[in-house]
């Protein structure tokens, strides 16, 4: 068993604390407190509230940390937990993986029906940008917003995921499986890198490699999440497990041991990445390790 590292439980309650704030629960319209007729805000609560590691909100942070100026993140961070929460509930879907377990719980579609479920997606991407812009000045706002933007565009999310749906039952190269997965998964955690930075004002130096580590990172968490599939149990993983049999994955390219080097081999080279901070960085080199080797 591989928990996750001790120091990111102040940091997971101040996120979720701060993601309970950005959406509220609906006030009721009815004189008796009774909820709203129409549950979209429910239903993006259920899935951004619910028990998540909050790593990408994590690296944000520390990535702020390591530039000298934590005090301005946190708004980062949620953004890029309410796209990635935006991202599972789409993943979900009976057209994608249908999927009926996420976050130890049933999927939102199951629970409150597929029309809510994409709307509550729409409404998590939206309130991720609208939070971005009431949250940053002039510059850096459209600076992390375009950042995200990218991420989740036709070089990220939306590609590396159209790309994955649409490759199943096929066969895919190991460069076409690489670049469906730094898209579906990498590049959210570059960008989450890039803001924390950005945020602290870090030089561009202090960009450039923290980027390069969750490049790295990223890569590795997605080659473990197809560990896992194979591995692990719903019990660690929140969700359903043996559901990727007819994709290619980093699994069946590699083996089981193969996949494991594999993710080592990032999380190395990610850590290599943090050289100019020294021992600044011991957190985010402590993350690579749990990613490596995580069983959740
Ligand atoms: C428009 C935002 C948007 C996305 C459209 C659906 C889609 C494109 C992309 C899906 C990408 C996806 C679900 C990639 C898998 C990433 C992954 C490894 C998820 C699991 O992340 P964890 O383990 O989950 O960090 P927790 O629950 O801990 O947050």
């Amino acid at each position: 068993m591989s928990p996750l590292p001790a120091f990111f439980t102040p940091y997971q309650h101040t996120i979720t604390r701060a993601l309970d704030a950005m959406v509220p629960a609906a006030a009721s319209p009815f004189p008796d407190g009774a909820p709203p007729a129409v549950p979209v805000s429910a239903a993006m609560r259920y899935t951004l509230l619910a028990p998540s590691k909050r790593v990408r909100a994590v690296v944000v942070l520390l990535a702020a940390e390591l530039c000298g100026d934590d005090s301005r993140a946190v708004a980062a961070a949620c953004a890029v937990e309410a796209i990635h929460a935006s991202s599972l509930i789409l993943d979900d879907l009976p057209s994608m993986d249908d999927a009926p377990l996420r976050r130890g719980q049933a999927t939102v579609h199951t629970v409150y029906g597929e029309a809510v479920a994409i709307l509550a997606a729409f409404g998590l991407l939206n309130e991720a940008y609208g939070h971005l812009s009431r949250s940053y000045e002039g510059p850096l706002a459209a600076r992390l917003t375009s950042l995200y933007a990218d991420a989740v565009g036709l070089d990220g999310l939306v590609s590396g995921q159209a790309e994955d749906v649409l490759a199943t039952d096929g066969v895919l190269s190991f460069e076409t499986l690489e670049r469906i997965h730094r898209r579906k998964t990498g590049v959210l955690f570059s960008a989450a890198a890039t803001a924390g930075a950005l945020t602290a004002g870090g030089s561009p130096a202090d960009v450039g490699a923290l980027t390069a580590y969750a490049k790295n990172l990223g890569l590795a968490f997605q080659v473990v999440d197809d560990l896992l599939d194979v591995i692990g149990t719903p019990d660690e993983t929140g969700k359903a497990v043996r559901h990727d049999a007819r994709k290619t994955t980093f699994v069946s390219f590699s083996g089981v041991e193969g996949a494991r080097e594999l993710a080592h081999e990032l999380c190395h080279t990610a850590k290599l990445a943090l050289t100019p901070f020294g021992q600044r960085a011991s957190r985010l080199a402590e993350l690579a390790d749990f990613v490596a080797s995580r069983r959740l």
